[in-house]
């Protein structure tokens, strides 16, 4: 046994545990936008700032976020209370959130304008996100010894959505076109997101974090060649340049939506762990992905808001279908605002509670 497996077992960090793919107690769970809209906690703190990005820059109450849905659920990760889009914020974009209206970026459309992202100042103006990390880091590690801290960014591709897009989008027209018409000129904004994405995936490893989730959430809108292309290589990149500075950090992709594209990108990028959305059939996902690496979700949100028996009966089939081998359990994506508190209760003493079965697919 080495020096680093002693050390996990001695703590006892169930999430780091099945990234490594040693056996646990129990089965490990987080859930994606666990610190949100659906806590009245958070609601009270985020009310005292206008300005979301204010709010992430403020070291002080997001690290009170952070923490929250471990004090209040007892997860076994918190995840860096951050948005993706402050990596074109960092680079110089205009970007704001309205209320209602989510994230608004000053599109950028053209060669002229990607070439103005600046990388150089990312790090002064991200040095607020790495001070939280360092002061979630400090209480984990005096008061929530089992946590484990994840930091994580948006995947190239769907940070360039934002970017090109100007905000959320139904259709993708203006950010599939480049892509299709002019990969020369997109693949420049895409190697910039790169370059700054590691940089700052670097300092947040500097800064505490124990794990890096990698968030893609609009890679399901391309076909397989632009998967590869836009997601798949820039993730091994990404991927690549981390761990060559980094071995010990796992990595978990989240390139949400891929259907049967998941495994591609599992044998291609090498990252540690999978996250899969609630449309990838259980057993598939155990024979394909599992073999692979680390399997992380993939309860439907909606069914997590609903919270009936057919959620209960959701839960067990993935519990059963996955924890024979290393996993973690999650949604499929992000927690929705409306999701009732005694809901997400109900599963986590249900996720809790479940007996894992004699391990046979673990490596050691
Ligand atoms: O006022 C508010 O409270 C704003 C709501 C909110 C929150 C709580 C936004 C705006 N971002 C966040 C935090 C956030 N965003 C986290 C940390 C919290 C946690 O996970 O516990 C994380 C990991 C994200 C990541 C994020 N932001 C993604 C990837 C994950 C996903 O859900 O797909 C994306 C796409 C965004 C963009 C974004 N940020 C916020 C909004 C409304 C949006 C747009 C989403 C869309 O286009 O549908």
């Amino acid at each position: 046994m080495d020096e680093t497996t002693r050390m996990l077992q001695k703590y006892n960090k169930p999430v780091l545990l099945a990234l490594r793919k040693m056996p646990t107690t129990t089965v490990p769970l987080w859930l994606m936008r666990q610190a949100g809209r659906h806590l009245p906690e958070y609601r009270k703190i985020r009310s005292s700032t206008n300005n979301f990005l204010d709010f992430c820059y403020n070291p002080e109450l997001a690290s009170e976020v952070t923490l929250q849905p471990v004090t209040r659920y007892g997860v076994d990760a918190a995840i860096l209370f951050s948005d993706i889009l402050v990596i074109p914020h960092a680079l110089g974009q205009d970007v704001s959130f309205v209320s209602g209206k989510g994230p608004i970026l000053k599109p950028i459309t053209n060669i002229i304008d990607v070439k103005k992202l600046n990388i150089k100042h990312i790090d002064t103006k991200l040095k607020n996100i790495y001070k939280t990390v360092s002061t979630v880091k400090q209480a984990i590690d005096d008061k929530f010894k089992t946590t484990t801290l994840i930091g994580f960014a948006g995947s190239p591709w769907t940070v360039a959505t934002y970017i090109v897009e100007g905000g959320s989008s139904k259709d993708y027209m203006g950010v599939k076109s480049w892509c299709y018409s002019s990969p020369k000129e997109f693949s420049v904004l895409i190697d910039i997101l790169i370059e700054a994405t590691v940089e700052y995936l670097i300092q947040q490893i500097n800064h505490g974090v124990e794990v890096i989730q990698l968030f893609d959430s609009w890679a399901g809108i391309l076909s397989e060649d632009q998967f590869t292309k836009w997601v798949i290589k820039p993730t091994k990149t990404i991927v690549d340049k981390i761990k060559k500075r980094c071995p010990n950090i796992p990595i978990i992709g989240f390139p949400r939506a891929a259907g049967v594209l998941y495994k591609n990108f599992v044998v291609e990028t090498g990252v540690d762990c999978i996250s899969i959305d609630q449309s990838v059939p259980i057993e598939w996902a155990a024979t394909h992905l599992q073999s692979e690496c680390t399997v992380q979700g993939n309860l439907d949100n909606l069914s997590l808001l609903i919270g009936s028996k057919t959620t209960d009966n959701e839960v067990l089939k993935i519990l059963n279908g996955l924890s024979k081998g290393p996993f973690i359990f999650n949604l499929g994506h992000g927690i929705l605002p409306n999701t009732p508190i005694e809901n997400v209760n109900r599963l986590v003493k249900l996720v809790k509670g479940f007996k894992i079965e004699k391990k046979s697919n673990y490596t050691i």
